[in-house]
């Protein structure tokens, strides 16, 4: 049964966490390889129902909130809207997109909790916990930093080290400190309850090495990444840790038992059954059951994540499904690895991030160039690297003079020698022709073996590696030379060099689906379907209409401008530690400040006054003398001749004896020190400054 086409299919996209936009490393990771395998199997007619959603509990979302100054839910809605409008704008085509907050995903999440608890799948423990006492809260997961007890790192969160990839507890941490205060936690009891996963080794195991469950065989075990099941192995060979499914927090889904009063489910329980739940929302939009999808063995169910999520995805949501009962273990967790930007990690903070809505803000319709750049570099077997340069050179080289030209050139020449008709080929070809027709029939295989084995890369090369051929051939065919002598030739070249486009026009559908409609608008073979792809695909005789432009070139100069927008924005600079802005002032009050340029002509030190400066200032209106608290900044011979800026109106006071008449305006910097507000070059003393 494992290679048998099965009845139907339930995809599904890691729900990413409303905690930020989408960028491309997330399209990279767990939505365009799913996007593209939904598209095909449709083109193969398969019954399949896509789900995804946003993430809307856990630390992710409250530290977020906390650092953006507001609730929680502002932060999820703001989120969840943007994310949905970044993955329209690349195509990325979901049947169902939920979200984690909604009524009806707490009503099940709950409901398969007190399932579980009822079953007697937990087990209740009070153990000593981290507490911040300043902040009055239990500090589980990403609230608690430390050193990292495996590789000694520095800030390893309490659930896990980026530096080392270790899954951690908080109670493991060196020198542990809390993310919300920066205290030192205190040891407090708290009760929760426990998945103990120790007892779910041993067929775990025999399910992901050798796809056997309950003694039979589930799926090809050889069709699951060498990666991911290393991974699992892994965490299986170290001992698998009971794992709390509780935490005390008060943004989440409420535990419904008793005890459970200010605690919610840990979100790694909940968020997995988002996936559920956006399917019944499916169901009911569409009126089809949702049950058999997820309870009827001839359903392949495929998780697409990223490296980061095997082990919920693998272990955690495989024991609560089987826990639970009733529910279909993953066929398939094709993980992709990370997707690095220009020599960097992608960051949000740092935003070292191509984000989607900006994408199509600079290259408006342009959705298939990404998604053909994403698919040639995916980071199906290790971290790969998105650069503009790389991306500029594969839109240039591949899409626009290999595969636009291509097909340019093919409707052109039918066009001018065919009067757009599409026509015969002859009972008469060359071993060019014959090899050629035996690439274009053999390409639908090529590209659905390795769809379905989740290498969409070398799926993408297969189907541009017809379009090269094509390209090749009529090149190397010359039917501008041939027509002149030999028309009829001409009729075999432009028929298989018609039928390379058709076909590639239904290979490449998944990966460039404007594109497709594009050409096979311009073919007439809207209709046509996967298995229609081959070298009869365009019936002599059709009228082939106009081709738009399909790619245009990216210039060097576009390029440099996504480069540059890399790094942080003005807004991530400015939100460094700077004074709070004080109250608010009328435009009259500010008016009364008579403001000037002056120039320093004379300084000297205040006897017995470490602090002050004796300044004789040029006002333009007189020469006068201004105290000014400078002298720890900077000598008197280094401020004779500037211009600075001064408050002339200020009320005349006497300072260590001294009558000062005026005030000089300095900028208090970051490092402790002191600038002079200087106009720019041409002021003169007296100007007034409004
Ligand atoms: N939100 C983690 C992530 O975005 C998490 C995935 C949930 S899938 C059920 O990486
Ligand atoms: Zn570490």
């Amino acid at each position: 049964m494992a290679n048998s086409t099965p009845a139907r299919y339930m995809v599904t996209s890691a729900l990413p966490y409303a905690n930020g936009p989408i960028h491309v490393g997330h399209i990279a990771g767990a939505y365009l390889p799913a996007d593209i395998y939904v598209r095909y199997l449709r083109a193969r007619g398969r019954d399949v129902v896509w789900v995804c959603g946003s993430d809307e509990h856990g630390a992710a979302i409250t530290l977020r909130a906390r650092k953006e100054g507001c609730s929680p839910s502002e932060i999820v809605d703001r989120y969840h809207a943007e994310m949905q409008a970044g993955f329209a704008g690349l195509g990325i085509d979901f049947d169902h997109y939920d979200r984690t907050s909604a009524q009806h995903h707490h009503a099940f999440a709950q409901e398969f909790f007190k399932t579980l608890n009822d079953k007697g799948t937990f087990e209740v423990e009070t153990r000593q916990q981290y507490f911040d006492e300043q902040e009055k809260q239990f500090l589980a997961d990403r609230y608690i930093k430390g050193g990292c007890p495996k590789c000694k790192s520095d800030g390893a969160y309490g659930d896990q080290c980026e530096a080392c990839g270790s899954a951690l507890s908080p109670d493991e941490l060196i020198d542990p400190t809390s993310t919300l205060s920066g205290e030192k936690p205190v040891l407090k009891e708290t009760s929760h309850w426990y998945l103990p996963m120790g007892r779910h080794e041993e067929w775990l195991r025999d399910y992901i090495e050798n796809g056997i469950l309950d003694g039979e065989q589930h799926h090809d075990a050889k069709a699951w990444k060498a990666h991911v099941k290393g991974q699992c192995r892994s965490w299986i060979d170290g001992g698998l840790q009971s794992r709390a499914m509780t935490r005390d927090l008060d943004w989440g889904v409420k535990v419904p038992v008793e005890g459970g009063d200010g605690k919610v489910l840990y979100v790694w329980l909940d968020a997995p059954l988002g996936y559920i739940t956006a399917t019944q929302q499916w169901a009911e939009k569409t009126g089809r059951d949702w049950k058999p999808f997820w309870q009827d063995a001839d359903t392949q169910l495929v998780h697409f994540i990223g490296k980061d999520n095997i082990v919920f995805h693998c272990i955690i949501f495989p024991i609560l499904l089987r826990e639970h009962g009733g529910y279909l273990l993953p066929h398939n967790v094709p993980a992709n690895e990370f997707m690095n930007l220009e020599g960097a990690k992608i960051s949000t903070s740092r935003n070292w991030a191509v984000w989607a809505n900006d994408y199509m803000e600079a290259f408006p319709g342009r959705a298939d160039e990404m998604r053909y750049v994403l698919a040639s570099i995916m980071p199906e077997q290790r971290d790969a690297e998105f650069t503009w340069h790389d991306f500029q050179a594969r839109v240039n080289n591949e899409l626009a003079d290999v595969l636009g030209n291509f097909v340019n050139r093919v409707l052109v020449l039918t066009s001018k020698y065919f009067d757009s008709e599409a026509p015969a080929i002859s009972t008469d070809l060359t071993a060019v022709d014959d090899a050629l027709l035996a690439h274009i029939n053999a390409a639908p295989e090529a590209v659905s073996t390795a769809i379905e084995r989740y290498r969409f890369r070398e799926a993408l090369q297969e189907a541009m590696g017809l379009v090269r051929a094509g390209n090749k051939y009529l090149t190397e065919e010359e039917p501008w030379k041939v027509f002149k002598t030999d028309p009829d030739r001409v009729r075999t070249i432009l028929n298989l060099a018609l039928q390379v486009t058709a076909t590639a026009a239904v290979l490449l559908e998944p990966f460039m689906p404007d594109l497709s409609a594009k050409l096979s608008g311009a073919l007439g073979t809207e209709a046509k379907t996967w298995d229609d792809a081959g070298g009869n695909l365009v019936a002599p005789g059709t009228a082939l209409g106009k081709l738009p432009i399909l790619f245009e070139k990216i210039t060097p100069e576009l390029v440099e401008e996504q480069v540059a927008l890399l790094g942080p924005s003005a807004e991530e600079a400015g939100l460094r530690e700077v004074p709070a802005q004080k109250v608010e002032t009328s435009f009259d009050q500010f008016q009364s400040m008579d403001l000037r340029v002056a120039e320093v002509t004379a300084a000297e030190k205040v006897k017995g006054a470490d602090k002050l400066l004796k300044l004789t200032v040029r006002t333009g209106l007189d020469e006068r003398t201004v105290v000014s608290g400078i002298a720890e900044h900077f000598k008197p011979e280094d401020v004779v001749g500037r211009q600075v800026t001064l408050l002339v109106n200020l009320a005349p006071r006497k300072i260590r004896g001294v009558m000062s008449q005026g005030m000089v305006l300095m900028a208090s910097t970051e490092d402790g020190g002191l600038r002079f507000v200087t106009p720019d070059e041409g002021a003169l003393p007296g100007d007034a400054i409004s």
